[in-house]
């Protein structure tokens, strides 16, 4: 890792190993997550060093990360870091918002049946992903299928139908299990 982060490879590792340590597995890292997610940034590097010694990381490469995120999914609060969304873990329920019209959900054409059949569920995470725009949407779905599909979700009538939904960053939206709407 170069002292300022600014390895496109060693970058990408280090987000996703960010990403595991601080959605799913803080546990694997000895870290604690408070209600909200966060955790002491120090401790974090100091735990990664600790379990990775072919990757040694500083402050400044998570600092720097952090800063040039092209999809935001880290957020850093004074000494504290926590992912913005994507968990597994359980944390405290952000505040749920009135979303725009029209969300979007990307994924695998495999997918597609029984997302029809039972609607948008979970799965393992703490809610269900949705994108704000349709070209975020592909690319969500690129991850499962080189062709993938784009659902569009009633957004505004699920929410006034009582299904809650909360801000993830500025691309990703956050919701209960979405069973109409689609
Ligand atoms: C599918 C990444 C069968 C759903 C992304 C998805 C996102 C169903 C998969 C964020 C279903 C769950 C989350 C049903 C949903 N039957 N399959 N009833 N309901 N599914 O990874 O939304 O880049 O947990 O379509 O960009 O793919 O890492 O959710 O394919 O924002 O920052 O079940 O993770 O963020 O998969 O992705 P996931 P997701 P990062």
């Amino acid at each position: 890792m170069r002292s300022d982060g600014n390895c496109d490879n060693n970058g990408v590792k280090l987000s996703k190993l960010l990403a595991y340590a601080l959605r799913h597995k803080p546990s694997k890292f000895g870290l604690n997550l408070d209600e909200d997610g966060f955790t002491d940034i120090d401790r974090l590097v100091q735990s990664i060093n600790n379990q990775n010694k072919n990757m040694v990381i500083s402050k400044e490469n998570i600092m720097y990360l952090v800063s040039n995120q092209q999809k935001a999914r880290l957020e850093i609060k004074g000494t504290r870091i926590r992912a913005l969304y994507g968990h597994t873990v359980r944390i405290r329920k952000k505040t749920p918002v009135e979303p725009p019209g029209v969300l979007y959900h990307g994924t695998s054409r495999y997918n597609y049946d029984a997302i029809i059949i039972k609607g948008l569920r979970k799965m393992k995470r703490q809610y269900v992903h949705l994108s704000s725009d349709v070209d975020t949407a592909i690319e969500v779905g690129k991850r499962r299928d080189e062709s993938p599909i784009v659902f569009s979700v009633n957004s505004k009538e699920a929410y006034l139908n009582g299904v809650l939904f909360y801000v993830g960053s500025q691309t990703v939206w956050l919701s209960e299990n979405i069973d109409q709407c689609i």
